[in-house]
């Protein structure tokens, strides 16, 4: 029973070699020899090297740590299988499997794909997520007039942008009641629902209080900047009753942990498996086609780990960053169903403003859906044209 971690190490002739001093540097060994170790303590809590297999520029190494070593918890499992290799460079870890025993600790998402798609009654598309853009230095009549002119857009999702903290002008408490008020009008009048999710920012130690109370006021949901925290003070916020909203995880951040060529954790790990293991409803992070981008495969390999048959609710991909409707085709493509079109820049620079902006990215949804091209459905759709006007289409090269 345990963890195994895989790993790429720089190529070494000795591979084999080197990952048993890690296997037992890591666990109970040390540089040097400890006179007083048992052959039970070490039978026991050794990490054993399970595999090494020799690639061109890397090898994968797949060391198994024995579940005796760690407590339930991702900070004593990521000391344990990367704490002291994260300081050498070139090592990268790339997977962790778990048994099913300490799989059985984690949450999972409270709502996922399921649960959210449930709350808002929307089954058959793509959600259409917009992103609160200039609101820092404005108060709230500004901020709900955006909301007003985004709702009348047909949106069904929108988030403070993740730079948005506490401040006077509009403060977190206030946003959740305006917003609430707003949306539940909205649904009066349309019928149509939506959600808000609020950036819980500030002190860790408040941030369960403040949740709680965003709750009582009727948040309908939380955007949380999961890698300033940790991934341990997400799960801590999932694992709470009182909170009981769905988390929308921002991978702001990420990119110092993973992003780095050739060392640290990889995409697909961090803000695929880990975030829904932890229990992100929604994991939010650069697509490859916009101005803030990561590579297809990692895009791709974290869909593919927020939707693999793990005994986990789904967790959805908000692939983000530059999207505009021309791209639209292109994400479905890539992330099916399982898939929020978030924009921000996209909604709000439309040159006819933001309700023409998101009514182009719901026409370009619907032509998607129904596999018509962008430019046929802009015959019928003035905003989706302007929208490729502006824009033009995007597709995988
Ligand atoms: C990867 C972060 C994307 C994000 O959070 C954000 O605010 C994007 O804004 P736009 O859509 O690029 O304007």
């Amino acid at each position: 029973m345990g963890i195994t971690a895989t790993y790429l190490f720089p190529t070494h002739p000795d591979q084999e070699k080197i990952a048993e001093q890690h296997a037992l540097g890591l666990t109970i060994g040390s540089w040097t020899d400890i006179p007083h170790l048992e052959q039970e303590q070490l039978k026991h809590h050794k990490g054993e090297v399970l595999s090494v297999v020799p690639g061109e520029k890397k090898d994968t190494v797949t060391i198994f740590y024995p579940s005796a070593n760690v407590s339930a918890d991702l900070p004593a499992i990521f000391t344990t299988v990367y704490g002291k290799l994260s300081f050498f460079e070139g090592y990268e870890l790339i997977d962790l499997q778990f048994d099913d025993q300490l799989l059985a600790q984690f949450p999972g998402p409270r709502f996922g794909v399921t649960g959210i798609r449930e709350q808002l009654g929307v089954y058959d598309r793509p959600l259409l997520k917009a992103i609160f853009k200039g609101v820092m230095g404005r108060d709230l009549s500004f901020f709900s007039a955006q909301l007003t002119e985004l709702l009348a857009g047909g949106i069904d999702l929108i988030k403070d942008d993740e730079i948005l903290f506490e401040n006077e002008l509009t403060p977190f408490y206030k946003r959740v009641t305006t917003a609430k008020e707003i949306i539940d009008q909205h649904y009066e009048q349309t019928g149509a629902r939506a959600l808000y999710a609020v950036n819980l920012s500030g002190r860790s130690h408040d941030l369960h209080e403040k949740a709680e109370r965003a709750t009582e006021l009727g948040a309908s949901a939380l955007l949380f900047n999961v890698h300033a925290y940790g991934l341990d003070t997400l799960q801590s916020l999932r694992e709470n009753d009182n909170i009981g909203l769905p988390i929308l995880a921002h991978s702001a951040l990420s990119g110092v942990l993973a992003g780095q060529a050739g060392s640290g954790f990889s995409y697909p790990l961090l803000v695929g498996k880990l975030t829904r293991m932890v229990g992100g409803d929604l994991s939010l992070f650069p697509s490859p086609y916009g101005n803030v981008a990561i590579s297809r495969e990692d895009a791709l390999g974290i869909n593919a780990m927020l939707v693999e048959e793990n005994g986990f609710e789904r967790t959805f991909a908000v692939p983000s960053a530059g999207i505009h409707p021309g791209m639209v085709p292109q994400l479905l493509a890539d992330f099916g169903d399982n898939l929020v079109i978030n924009a921000g820049g996209g909604i709000f620079g439309h040159p006819d403003g933001p309700t023409p902006g998101a009514q182009a990215f719901r026409a370009a949804i619907d032509a998607s859906v129904n596999k018509i091209s962008l430019p046929e459905a802009a015959k019928i759709s003035i905003p989706l044209q302007h929208a490729l006007d502006q824009w033009g289409i995007v597709q995988a090269t």
